[in-house]
């Protein structure tokens, strides 16, 4: 999974990515990030540590989250060029929207509102997009001398369709709050728009304010009502701080600032709820490792994402989930209850199963 880091400059979208990926990229705002940081985040899974703890494999391996932090633009021209090309390969974006107070970090707009900025770049969203469908309808528009009839009435057909969906996104609608229907699918396929990714934000807000967290969080949620969202709030600073500690050293300061779960974990779980998505695992000798699915994933997809070979010549999956694994306290004793089962290619991998594939090929 990959996630794109946008927001007002300034805002902390480096000093959250830090903290996201235990990194050092240079944060100081004012165009102090001039391209873009990519960064690899494991996904914090007490499961996994379980799992490694029982089996002692050679290697234990978590999901993988890449984020992919960018320059805040003050022109302007946030979704254009090298950002737009990166927001092409992400499959989320993560708005990050100031709510600290500093006086030492000026605000581009003066004040602290971090209602108004987020409907600030959600507004530069659509607009991206508008200009987006407008090069899609140049395109259709230009080509149709050369087409054959029928295309040509196809086309013709498209533009329309296009224009008006550009008509409802200056009304503020996104594309990922709509449903798209067959003539609409038709015009849109294969043309990128950023307000059809789902969208988190991080709220960054003071350490002052870390006691208000769920107020704050609350307040989010009334913002963020549409599909494919949603937001929690953090303090980037000190994630940041903390992420450049031992573990050891991090909890103990947590504790002692009330700051509860990691950042990270907070982020990594808002972005799987938002995007749908489920956990299972894989166990042995040589390797413990958790892989990413989308919800409803049948057997022989999961098992593709482990090796293609495994999705193609599928055979069957072996499975138990991975509380019912540690109740019964053996793989042994989950095959006398019934709980290890043998499932086929119309099984739904559930968030959490411990899998086998059987393949051949
Ligand atoms: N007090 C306080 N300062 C913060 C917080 N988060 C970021 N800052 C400061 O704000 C300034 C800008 O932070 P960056 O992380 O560089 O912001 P950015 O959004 O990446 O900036 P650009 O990439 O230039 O758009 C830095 O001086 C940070 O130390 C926070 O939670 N509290
Ligand atoms: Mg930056």
């Amino acid at each position: 999974m990959k996630i794109g880091i946008i927001g007002l400059p300034s805002s902390g979208k480096t000093t959250l990515f830090n903290a996201l990926t235990r990194g050092k990229a240079a944060t100081g705002g004012f165009g102090a990030s001039r391209s873009a940081n990519i960064g690899v985040a494991h996904v914090p899974d007490a499961r996994v540590d379980r799992l490694t703890g029982i089996f002692n494999p050679k290697k234990t391996i978590y999901a993988e989250v890449i984020y992919v932090d960018l320059p805040g633009n003050i022109s302007g021209d946030l979704f254009e060029g090298e950002a737009l090309n990166q927001l092409q390969q992400v499959d989320a974006i993560l708005l990050v929207a100031r709510a600290f107070e500093d006086e030492s970090v000026p605000h581009m707009d003066g004040s602290v509102d971090y209602r108004r900025d987020i409907e600030k770049v959600a507004f530069d969203i659509l607009f991206a997009d508008i200009a987006l469908l407008e090069r899609r309808i140049e395109r259709l528009t230009d080509g149709q001398k050369k087409m054959k009839v029928g295309d040509r009435e196809q086309a013709i057909k498209n533009v329309e369709t296009l224009k008006g969906l550009q008509a409802d996104l200056e009304n503020g609608t996104a594309f990922r709050e709509r449903e798209l229907d067959d003539a609409e699918s038709k015009a849109v396929s294969g043309t990128f728009t950023i307000s059809g990714l789902p969208l988190l934000v991080a709220l960054n807000i003071g350490e002052d304010d870390i006691g208000d967290t769920e107020a704050l969080e609350q307040e989010l949620a009334g913002i963020l009502t549409g599909k494919s969202t949603g937001g929690a709030a953090i303090c980037g600073s000190l994630e940041a701080e903390l992420a450049g500690m031992s573990t050891e050293e991090e909890a103990e300061m947590r504790a002692g600032l009330d700051a509860g779960e990691s950042g990270l974990s907070r982020m990594i779980k808002l972005s799987y709820e938002v995007l749908g998505l489920n956990s299972f695992l894989t166990v042995g000798k040589d390797e413990v490792r958790a892989w990413t699915i989308s919800a409803g994933t049948l057997a022989p997809r999961a098992a593709g994402t482990v090796h293609s070979d495994i999705e193609r010549g599928f055979i069957r999956a072996e499975t138990v989930n991975f509380d019912d694994f540690i109740e019964c306290g053996s793989m042994a004793e989950a095959r006398n209850r019934g709980l290890y089962r043998q499932e086929g290619r119309e099984y739904v991998v559930q968030d959490g199963d411990i899998v086998n594939f059987l393949f051949s090929v």
